[in-house]
């Protein structure tokens, strides 16, 4: 009788970290305890070379989008956990068949070798989750982190050992009988605590994160413009996204979890004085409320990477001005919990009141996934500016490339003019002075320069101005709108827009690396 295989090994490699994931999977759902298979790909995410994520996340976006898999940025996160999932039960695979094939060749104990292996394992992941510096709870996490790993060898080594002649001393039939009713066995035992994790975790995970009813703003308000004369065409986008359904895109699994209370931020670097604020500090300026489109620079022409809210928050030239900055500072750092960094100019902060620091969206603490406690505004800027959660601001007295910049992304990344057709509403016809129309209309946005002017074409006729309605403020989107006089047949509309300067939307196609997209959006429609 043979020694197990590799192969066996590979197939008790995915026997033991399907069940182990599943455990993973219901501490982090019960008990908030670490992930293991997140941390690591997040942990790989930060470390690959730029152009390979970008790569991955072009794929991404462009998948969702020809498979109309449903809302880009959920689908990419979904995407993002079941490959770590995958990755983590390869790895586990691999691990398993190397071990049983080292084991082949050299004689030592197997449960020994397995209780290293998991050990080694289990301290480089913890260490990876702490480094990521999102773990809420470090020690617990690397507890739990190294137990379930140490486990995890020791059963490795132990299935060795039951699978190895040695350990049989019979027939050569009998020990393969043996051998198969182990596997059957621990596939049983390893399938049943999976399902059983997967099913319990799925369960007792809560509901999503968001505030209750009544308690928004938008709940008791009405939005700035309702008093704007121009509809909106039937089928446009919501003028206001609603906050659970403002796009999320960042560099994590899961996002960060900030305890408000113990969580302070930190000013160092050319001050005179380093100094700590508690979010109630922040809280006490005197907070403005701006209306903001924020767009990611990753959205491709029409794409759903982008929506608008109300921030409320404190301008940073009111912040500064009791930070004691040293004369040679030029640059602020903005460092958050999640390891992400961006650099912002004090030239910008001191001739733009509108940059600020965030702590509330439609009139309620920041969500977690869109950066509690507090995050900043940069006008005019795509998101990859913008950090959430932040943590720490250290003044600098040069320019410093940001998380993105340094993975290729632009230097600037200011916002490029896009406009999108949201509907041609062939079922909400309409007659104006005997005429019949069909209502055609979306969104025209230009980061914070405004928008002076929209016009569409349809098939290859002259370009015709749409009408505007009033925006939320000069730095939302602005909602356009076309009464068609139609034709019956088949017709395809494109539009195009003015930023306020009267500067012309780029007319020619790019993708969205490394500046952002460029292109008109052309729409077709059977009448
Ligand atoms: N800390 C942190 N801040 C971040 C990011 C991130 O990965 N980490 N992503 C940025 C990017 S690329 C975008 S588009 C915006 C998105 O903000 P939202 O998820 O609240 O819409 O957050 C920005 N701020
Ligand atoms: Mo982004």
């Amino acid at each position: 009788m043979k020694r197990p295989s590799f192969w066996t090994g590979a197939v008790v490699g995915l026997l033991l970290t399907a069940p182990m994931t599943a455990v993973f999977y219901l501490g982090w759902k019960v008990f908030s305890l670490a992930f293991a298979p997140f941390n690591v790909f997040d942990w790989m995410s930060r470390k690959l070379p730029g152009s390979v994520i970008t790569y991955g996340i072009d794929t991404m976006v462009s998948l969702i989008r020809s498979l109309n898999l449903g809302s880009t940025d959920q689908a990419a996160k979904l995407a993002e956990q079941t490959m770590a999932i995958i990755f983590f039960l390869i790895a586990g695979i691999i691990t398993g068949a190397i071990f049983f094939l080292v084991l082949k060749y050299i004689d030592k104990s197997a449960i020994v070798l397995g209780l290293i292996i998991g050990a080694v394992f289990g301290i480089a992941v913890l260490i990876i989750n702490n480094l990521l510096a999102t773990a809420s709870r470090p020690v617990i996490d690397s507890i739990w982190i190294l137990a379930l790993f140490v486990i995890w060898g020791a059963l490795l080594g132990w299935s060795y050992r039951k699978l190895s002649p040695q350990h049989f001393g019979k027939s050569y039939s009998v020990e393969k009988i043996d051998r198969r009713n182990f596997l059957i066995y621990l596939g049983g035992a390893t399938a049943a605590i999976t399902v059983i994790g997967a099913v319990v975790g799925n369960l007792v995970s809560g509901e999503k994160q968001t505030a209750k009813k009544g308690e928004k703003w938008s709940d008791n308000n009405a939005l700035p413009n309702a008093d704007a004369e121009l509809q909106p065409a039937p089928g446009t986008r919501p003028e206001f996204t609603p906050l659970e359904q403002h796009y999320r895109i960042d560099i994590n699994t899961v996002s960060p979890e900030i305890n408000g209370d113990s969580w302070r931020l930190k000013i160092g670097g050319l001050v005179e004085q380093p100094i700590e604020m508690t979010l109630d500090q922040i809280k006490n300026y005197p907070a403005s409320d701006q209306f903001i489109t924020l767009a990611c620079i990753s959205n491709p022409v029409a794409g759903d990477l982008t929506s608008t809210q109300r921030w409320t928050g404190v301008s940073l030239q009111k912040l500064i001005a009791d930070w004691k900055l040293k004369p040679n500072a030029t640059h602020l750092k903005i460092s958050s919990a999640d390891g992400f960094y961006e650099v912002v100019a004090l030239d910008t902060i001191k001739t733009d009141d509108r940059v600020m620091l965030a702590h509330a969206w439609d009139g309620v603490p920041l969500l977690t996934k869109h950066g509690f406690p507090l995050r900043i505004y940069i006008p005019n800027l795509y998101g990859m500016k913008q950090p959430k959660w932040i943590q720490q601001i250290e003044a600098l007295d040069h320019w410093e490339a940001g998380y993105w910049v340094e993975r290729g992304w632009s230097k600037t990344a200011e916002m490029k003019a896009t406009s999108v057709i949201d509907t041609i509403a062939v079922n909400d016809k309409l007659t104006q002075n005997g005429a019949n129309l069909i209502p055609v209309g979306g969104i025209a946005h230009a980061g914070a320069r405004g928008i002076s002017k929209v016009e569409v074409k349809i098939d290859n006729g002259d370009w015709q101005e749409a009408k505007l309605r009033k925006p939320l403020s000069d730095k939302t989107w602005v909602i356009w709108r076309y009464d068609w006089a139609f034709q019956p047949g088949n017709h395809t509309f494109t539009v195009r827009c003015y930023d306020g300067s009267g500067a012309a939307q780029i007319v020619e196609l790019s993708d969205p690396h490394p500046n952002g997209a460029t292109g008109l959006h052309s729409k077709s429609v059977a009448v």
